[in-house]
């Protein structure tokens, strides 16, 4: 899943109302997340663009590994939530038959996967993310679970994302102040499983 748009970017509204998640993740919490953290991101990289015209066509994924701090951070916070945010969905759809499958295969079981994941998110010490990915290369499609910190990217070469969790505080401290598995717990209840779904066989 690269992403080819380049500069100017405009935010991605948010795919459902902002309190339609609840109550596995609140409306306060989806407003800031959305309306103050995600289109902080947007905003500061259109700054930082506006003033470097070498880099106005240079798609986002690309700018997420930028050699300026900066640029990589902000282009990443955009990504990563658009991806995070797209990956949500208030309809609480069971898990299809492809899913269980890919997932069985990778990691034994979905309960299995679950838990690997929730150990990831718990485990990514500060602000970052967990990723299911897909890999390339050498370990060619198999699934994955890695880490990023900050608002660091997979690399997008050997590591395809599938699906990001958020595990800074500001997806979580309004709802769950301190009790990131709480959130994460309830973040497994609104995952859009056909977006996953359609990321998977997009890269096959
Ligand atoms: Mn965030």
């Amino acid at each position: 899943m690269r992403d080819e748009r380049f500069y100017p970017f405009t935010a991605m509204p948010l795919p459902f109302a902002y309190n339609s998640l609840q109550p596995d993740i609140s409306e306060y919490t989806m407003y800031f997340h959305h309306d103050k953290h995600y289109k902080g991101y947007v905003d500061k990289l259109n700054a930082l663009l506006k003033d470097m015209p070498f880099l106005q066509n240079v798609p986002l994924s690309e700018l997420t590994k930028n050699e300026n701090t900066d640029i990589k951070n902000n282009a990443g916070g955009v990504f990563n939530h658009e991806m995070y945010f797209a990956s949500l969905s208030p309809e609480r759809r069971p898990v299809s038959e492809f899913i269980a499958e890919c997932l069985t295969k990778n990691f034994g079981s979905v309960q299995e996967f679950l838990k690997e994941f929730h150990e990831a998110g718990m485990s990514q010490f500060g602000s970052g993310y967990a990723w299911l990915i897909k890999c390339c290369g050498k370990d060619n499609k198999l699934l994955k679970i890695i880490k990023t910190a900050n608002q660091d990217t997979p690399d997008f070469i050997t590591e395809i994302p599938i699906l990001p969790v958020d595990v800074w505080e500001h997806a979580y401290y309004l709802d769950r102040q301190n009790r990131r598995d709480i959130y994460l717990d309830a973040f497994f209840n609104v995952l859009n499983w056909d977006v996953i779904e359609k990321r998977i066989r997009e890269i096959n």
